[in-house]
């Protein structure tokens, strides 16, 4: 019943907000020739129960990644049951629309299934049960989308904001190492697919150097590894432009590509919690100020500065070769649910009614106007 209610209301929604037809080019006809434009689906969105968010995907995007459904703790919930229908769908929906798809991600310390690390008693595996499971979990994946998936988030989050090693049970088992066998794993199960690392805070010196440091070592050893992923989770007063661009140069130079894969600018006010921990109601009010709508001079803010950093990939199109936002519309985004539920953030390139935003179309419009 929940189902076919959702369903008629976007057939309703659907139906009210594309009935008018509008000249503006769409992003991908805008910019598609200087880099992919990507953009994160959801569930609902890839099997086609939200058919509004789908479209504005079709629309908007030559190029889609799985937000969760690929992930280890829901495509590979027990160890010997893989869950692949979501998976399934989305591929399929990338490929119905002639989209690069991306897959996300193989090796990630979160959203990794407790059964990875332990035995049937519950003691951590040894080093070379690590190695098998992970060569099983790689191979399965990526064999089942060969020559269908674009590239991989091969592994995410490995590195910390000073530059060492997270301490996840993948390290801690394995050492360095599992980076360079995820690699080997992924290239060995389909030699075609674009391969890369991703992760967050990309901007910071130390992040960068370690990254750096990381690529040239995978390519010493003759790995593969194609692009770096800097997850662009931007907030109103971070990151420092000239900062992220240093680092999209460092990457460059060590010789790959630069995808910005998650991109979104929260437009609420960065909150301390360390201000006053017992005021709990205003310290909620801090983190949700903004309930009923955006003050337009927050979003002419916020409009600008996104505007800017997508002039800054525009300036590098040269070795940028993906822009990936994290999700479709505003309604859709993580968000709101970040660092606390239930919050009303306006981050995407879409709002909640699906309409772009202000920057997206003064981009498109001055692009319409050059052709
Ligand atoms: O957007 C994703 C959200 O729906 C999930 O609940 C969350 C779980 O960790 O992961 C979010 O996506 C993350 C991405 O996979 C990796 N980089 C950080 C993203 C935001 O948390």
């Amino acid at each position: 019943m929940k189902t076919l209610i959702i369903s008629l209301l976007s057939l309703i929604s659907f139906a009210s907000c594309h009935s008018e037809p509008s000249d503006t080019l769409s992003l991908k006809e805008a910019y598609g020739d200087k880099f992919l434009i990507g953009v994160a689906m959801n569930q609902r969105q890839s099997s086609g129960l939200d058919r509004v968010g789908a479209e504005t995907v079709s629309r908007n995007f030559n190029s889609i990644v799985a937000e969760n459904c690929m992930k280890s703790e829901k495509i590979h919930p027990m160890e010997n049951l893989y869950h692949f229908e979501p998976a399934d769908s989305f591929v399929a929906f990338g490929e119905a629309n002639g989209m690069a798809v991306i897959g996300h991600c193989l090796i990630w310390h979160s959203q990794c299934p407790k059964w990875f690390f332990v035995d049937s008693e519950g003691k951590r595996v040894s080093a070379d049960e690590l190695k098998r499971r992970m060569r099983d979990h790689i191979t399965t994946v990526v064999s089942r989308y060969k020559g269908r998936v674009h590239g991989w988030d091969v592994v995410n989050e490995a590195i910390l904001e000073d530059g060492t090693y997270r301490r996840s049970p993948f390290y801690e088992i394995l050492g360095e190492e599992f980076i360079p066998l995820a690699f080997q794993y992924a290239h060995e199960a389909d030699p075609d697919a674009e391969l890369y690392y991703n992760d967050y805070n990309m901007h910071l010196p130390a992040k960068r150097e370690a990254v750096v440091r990381l690529v040239n070592s995978l390519k010493e050893r003759g790995l593969r590894i194609d692009a770096v992923g800097m997850q662009g989770h931007m907030g109103m007063d971070y990151p420092s432009m000239d900062a992220f661009e240093r680092s999209m140069l460092a990457f460059a130079s060590a010789g790959v590509k630069v995808m910005i894969t998650e991109w979104d600018m929260s437009a609420l006010p960065t909150v301390s919690r360390s201000a006053n921990i017992s005021d709990i109601q205003g310290y909620k009010r801090a983190l949700d100020p903004y309930p009923d709508g955006l003050p337009d001079s927050v979003s002419d803010v916020w409009n600008q500065r996104m505007k800017a950093f997508f002039e800054l990939f525009l300036r590098h199109s040269d070795i940028v070769s993906r822009v990936t936002v994290w999700g479709v519309s505003d309604g859709d985004s993580w968000k709101n649910d970040f660092p606390i539920h239930g919050r009303t953030d306006y981050p995407l390139l879409f709002d909640r009614h699906h309409e772009p935003k202000p920057f997206v179309i003064d981009l498109c419009d001055h692009k319409r106007d050059d052709k």
